[in-house]
């Protein structure tokens, strides 16, 4: 079922085998956990570059996303890195050889958004460097867990550039103007705790701890209704594109739908009868 394109694209010179529920990707890997294998679980993997993002496993993790949001069994994804570090940034190795036109006429990683439009909710676990676009990619996912030595940060300007992929953007709406200016004018990163006193990650935990409590958190989401959980994430995505008398609207007509489906029947019901839910995603 899970055929990725980066398969194709990289059958030539590199290998991709599944082991069990593993599919062993070539820079990532996807992997189900769970009791009922219902959690994504995909781990950046180019340890010695420091999980640096070059194009081939932005391809690959894109193409693992796109597949994760059409399998009915998965109701949360998690994200994850090594304990040295998340995401160090895009590959500088790779953005060295380009130029403007390049990037333009490639439309250089613009396919990283896509992460941004996967329904079900997805929650990165830092441990380490999450370093320009690494620190993006973090802020793409839904909620952010950190491990005690989490480093955040936008570097860009010490390379002589600017972020490109929410740097300056998302980060501003995640933690107000003058500490998202001080980050990315300065490049200096944050640490954890920094990081939790303004509001860009929610919980910190011990480094060999943070993946385990990150699953705890993805297995309590996928437990609720996964058509209502959609809509949750919908309706607090939408806080940062619409004004506020939009986007109160846009919730009281999100709610107001909730009363159309079978789960918000059997979510009051069950709470009535004293006993557990039983959703079915209808
Ligand atoms: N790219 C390529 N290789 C990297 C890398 C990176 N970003 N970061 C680390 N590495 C490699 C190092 O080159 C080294 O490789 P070898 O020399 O062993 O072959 C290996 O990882 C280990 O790194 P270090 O030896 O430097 O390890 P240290 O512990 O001493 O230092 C560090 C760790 C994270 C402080 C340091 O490696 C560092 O400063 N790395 C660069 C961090 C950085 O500047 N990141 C921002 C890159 S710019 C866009 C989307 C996204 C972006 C732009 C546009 N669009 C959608 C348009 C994003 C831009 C960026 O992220």
């Amino acid at each position: 079922m899970l055929i990725p394109r980066a398969l194709q694209l990289f059958k030539s010179n590199k290998s991709y085998y599944f082991i069990g529920s593993i599919m062993q990707y070539h820079d990532i890997i996807y992997e189900k956990k769970g009791p009922n294998s219902n959690i994504a679980l995909i781990t950046l993997n180019r340890p010695k570059a420091l999980n640096s993002l070059c194009d081939s496993l932005i391809v690959e993790l894109m193409d693992a996303c796109k597949s994760i949001d059409k399998d009915p069994n998965i109701g949360a994804i998690v994200l994850t890195g090594s304990t040295k570090a998340f995401a160090a940034g895009a590959d500088i190795k790779e953005m060295n050889q380009k130029s403007f036109t390049d990037c333009t006429k490639e439309r250089f990683i613009e396919r990283w958004d896509i992460i941004t439009d996967i329904r079900k909710p997805i929650i990165a676990a830092v441990n380490g460097f999450a370093l320009g676009g690494g620190c993006e990619l973090a802020m793409m996912c839904d909620i952010i867990y950190a491990g005690e030595n989490a480093k955040f940060g936008q570097p860009e300007i010490k390379l002589g550039t600017t972020p490109g992929a929410g740097g300056s953007q998302r980060l501003v709406r995640s933690v107000g103007k003058s500490v998202a200016m001080e980050m990315v004018l300065s490049g200096e990163p944050i640490n954890a705790q920094q990081a939790k006193e303004i509001g860009l990650v929610s919980k910190i935990f011990p480094v060999d701890k943070l993946v385990e409590e990150t699953l705890k958190l993805a297995q309590k989401i996928a437990g609720f209704s996964p058509l209502i959980v959609a809509m949750a994430k919908e309706a607090v995505n939408a806080a940062y594109e619409l004004s506020l008398k939009e986007g109160m609207r846009f919730e009281r007509k999100g709610f107001y739908a909730t009363f159309a489906t079978s789960d918000r029947k059997e979510g009051m019901q069950a709470f009535l009868d004293k006993r557990e839910p039983r959703f079915t995603n209808s």
